[in-house]
Formats: C-alpha cells, structure tokens, sequence
C-alpha cells in the first residue's frame, strides 16, 4: 500500500507513479542487479521541487535514487528496498546556449544525443560520446563522468562541465562555478559531484562547454596477430597522428557481431585482435603517412589486413563494429569487467590477463574490447546457455580477486567508467586505499547527513 508521505504536498498527481509497470521500469539499470522494488517514482520539474523533495525524504524519512537514462552497468540507479525513485525525465530543457561561450546550460534530463544535435547545428561540438548516447540523461552522464570512444582526444565528461546546479542530500541548493573558464576561489565543489553516483546530492541543471568539430575524419580498421601487438600498432601510429578514437576488439566480438548485425566483416582475414583507429585525415600528408605506417606495421608482422574509410557511410559501418559489441552479446547475459591501467601498462595487463584468463575461465567465451588508447579494458565473460545465471555468476565472482589483485598491482582502477554503484562497491579497497575511502564517507557524512542519497551505491 503507498503512503503518501508527504508527497502530494510537493508533485501533481501525475508527477508521481506508483502503478507496478512503472515501478519496475524505473526501478532498475541495465545492470538489472537484484530486484527493483521502489516504492514511488518522482518526476520533479524544477530544481526547486527537487529541493522540496529532499527536504521531505530528510524529515518522513525516506531513501531517494537519481535515476536518468537508467544504462548504468554497475547498479547505480537500482531501486530495491522501496526508495522512492527520482526521475528526471520532465527536466529535459535546454535553458540556453550562448555563442560566445560556446556553453549549453540545460536541465539534468536532457538526452546526450540531444546536446551532441544542438551543438552540431550551431557548427560546434560535444565530444563525449558512446553507444547509450541515444537514451542516457546529461545529468547521469556527469554522475558517473561517463567516458566513451573519443576520451583518448577530448577526455571525460568531467573535463567538459563548465557549470553545474545541485541539491546536496540535506536540501540546500548549490550553484557550482557558473561556467566560469577561470575561478580560484578555492575547492571546486563541482568536481565531487561529478562522479559521485547520487551519494552527495542530485544534479538538477548543467552548464556544459562545447567545442569546434574534428575535420574529415577517416576510420581505419586493423588485424592485430597478436597481444604484443596491440599497442606496438598504436604506438608507431600515435607517432604520426592524434586519433579521435582509438578501440581494440577481439576476434569473437567481430564474429558476434557481425552475424547479429548482418554487418560485413572489415576484410577477409581472420585476426586474433582488431584495432580500430579514427582521426583526422586533414592532409594527403596525414593520409600517406598512415599508410607508411600501415605498411610499416605489416612487414613487422604485427599487422595482417587492414581497410582504411572512403566514405561517411563506410566509417559508420566500420564503427558498428565496436558500437554494436554491448547491444549484439547482451543475450549472453555477459559478465562485465571494467578494467584501466595507464596506458604504458597496458603491454604488461593484457599478457598477464591473457594468462589468468586461459587459466580461470577455461569453458567460458571471453570477449576483449575497449578504449584501449585510454588503458581502459572491457573484459566480458559470456555465459554458456545451458549454465545457469546464478552459478555463471558464482564463477565469474570467484575470479575477481585475481582480476582485481592484478590490477591492483599495476596502480589500476577496478572500475574505469562504469562507476561502483552496487556491483564493484566490494572491491573499492583494490582501487582506493583505506584513508581514501574514509575521506570519501566523511564527504558522504557532511553533504548527505542522513544517508538519504542513494543509500549501498558506493559504500555499504
Ligand atoms: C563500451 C558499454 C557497456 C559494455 O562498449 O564501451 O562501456 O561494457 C561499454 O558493454
Ligand atoms: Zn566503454
């Protein structure tokens, strides 16, 4: 039965949902780890109702979860223990666009796609990018300093949020820089909102910096004959260009994807990895010394086929490749591993992966890809059809530690842009020390006093 709580004092009617479809929906990610089981779902319409809202959950008191676009991977927007979920799918406005500044300031609820069109159509451009950017909000973005293909030119979500507006777990509103280029007035508040996971408070609006498009840019698609290749390849590249993109896949997500796509293969030749490499081909300079480099790789032997984009058309369909990898294998219900170590590392991390992965996980499939010009490795385990979820799962647990313990030796991160949320939340030590994780609570404690704020994401 729901009890009000309070609720009807701050929305209209039709700005609170408690019928079970509703429930479900909004009360779960794309993790879909655990069962969603909120209690109402919210759509506030300003910054101020937002506040109110707050103010309430502190005093009745109840649990309140941001929730976005919901395609979070690690659990942060589940909904199980009847919080009452806080849709921002009603502040969805662009509040303005200034030319001179080159800024968007928006609402929490606008879609990534939507800024990357608006910026396009004023001749600029919003450089983060990856596949959910059709249904992920600005604010879940910013939330979990969302990463994607184009990092390894143009960086994090966090690199482009010139302004932000909160409502911090104890209802006070922050408006954090104002889109200021310059401003050393002390801590930048904004910057541990961005990637707090809705344990600090909610960012309700953004000031978001946009930037001048990349030229005529070509997508070239590589056969890598081995591991040690990998990055031998990117480094002779990186020597002669500065890709846009820079993504590594594995034989069998090629495979995967191409017979769920119906998409062509990139050529005839079988190879172990695929690099796929976007940049600027602004020069017939730039263009032959790719190509030297191309020549150069394949006499070395590290490279065995290769095909190079001649039209726009011919570049999307190079870049399905990787994009459609997530969507193609999800029936497999995969175990995801979000693995970075810097990229320097990567030689040393993708051998001594390679090692424990033929060791531990033997009868699974194992798919590679990932920003690999980032250092950032999604390592994801297929669960065989006939075995169950629950015991694909147990097994995939058990290898952790040695995952985990690996990348931990190489000063990695157990989690490179998925964030924590509930599914890494018991393996922060491998990532942040034990001082670190109590300064993170302490900030929790002083921003969110009654642990209201999306209460097991993060931390216990
Ligand atoms: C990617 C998307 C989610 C996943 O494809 O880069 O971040 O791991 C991922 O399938
Ligand atoms: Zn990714």
């Amino acid at each position: 039965m729901f009890i009000d709580n309070g609720l009807s004092d701050i929305f209209r009617p039709e700005q609170v949902l408690t019928d079970q479809s509703s429930l479900e929906k909004y009360g779960q990610d794309w993790s879909q780890v655990g069962a969603p089981n909120p209690l109402a779902i919210v759509f506030p319409e300003s910054t101020e109702q937002v506040q109110s809202l707050v103010k309430l959950a502190n005093k009745a008191p109840f649990s309140l979860v941001p929730s976005g676009g919901r395609t979070g991977l690690s659990g942060g927007a589940m909904a199980t223990n009847q919080e009452v979920v806080v849709s921002f799918e009603r502040m969805n406005k662009v509040l303005d666009f200034n030319k001179v500044d080159r800024q968007v300031h928006c609402q929490a609820g606008v879609i990534t796609q939507q800024l990357q069109t608006l910026a396009a159509d004023n001749q600029l451009f919003y450089p983060v990018d990856f596949a959910s950017s059709g249904s992920s909000h600005i604010g879940g973005n910013i939330a979990t300093n969302a990463g994607g293909i184009k990092v390894v030119r143009y960086g994090l979500t966090r690199n482009w949020v010139a302004g932000l507006t909160v409502v911090t777990g104890s209802g006070e509103i922050l408006d954090l820089n104002h889109g200021l280029v310059k401003n050393a007035t002390g801590y930048d508040l904004r910057h541990l909102f961005i990637g707090s996971e809705g344990t600090l408070g909610f960012i309700t609006e953004a000031t978001m910096q946009l930037t001048n498009p990349p030229k005529n840019l070509s997508v070239m698609v590589l056969g890598i004959s081995d591991v040690a290749s990998i990055m031998k390849t990117f480094q002779a590249l990186k020597k002669n260009i500065e890709p846009t993109a820079l993504e590594l896949f594995s034989s069998d997500s090629v495979k995967i994807v191409c017979e769920h796509k119906g998409i062509p293969r990139p050529f005839d030749t079988e190879a172990p990895y695929y690099l796929l490499i976007e940049f600027e081909n602004d020069s017939e300079a730039t263009e032959s010394l790719v190509l030297e480099t191309f020549e150069r790789c394949s006499n070395e032997g590290w490279v065995l086929d290769g095909v190079m984009s001649q039209s726009e058309q011919q570049a999307k369909t190079l870049w399905r490749l990787r994009e459609d990898i997530s969507e193609s294998i999800s029936h497999y219900s995969p175990y995801k591993n979000d693995l970075a170590v810097k990229v320097s590392k990567i030689p040393v991390f993708l051998e001594r992966l390679d090692q424990l992965v033929e060791e531990h996980y033997p009868k699974f499939q194992v798919l590679w890809y990932g920003h690999i010009g980032d250092g950032n490795l999604h390592l994801n385990i297929l669960k065989p059809a006939d075995m169950e979820h629950d015991v694909f799962v147990e097994a995939c647990n058990k290898v952790n530690p040695l995952v985990f313990k690996l990348v931990k030796d190489l000063d990695g991160s157990i989690s490179a842009e998925h964030g924590v949320g509930t599914l890494k939340r018991d393996y922060l030590a491998y990532s942040r020390s034990d001082s670190e994780i109590a300064y993170m609570q302490s900030l929790k404690a002083m921003f969110d006093p009654n642990g209201i704020m999306n209460p097991g994401k993060l931390f216990k």
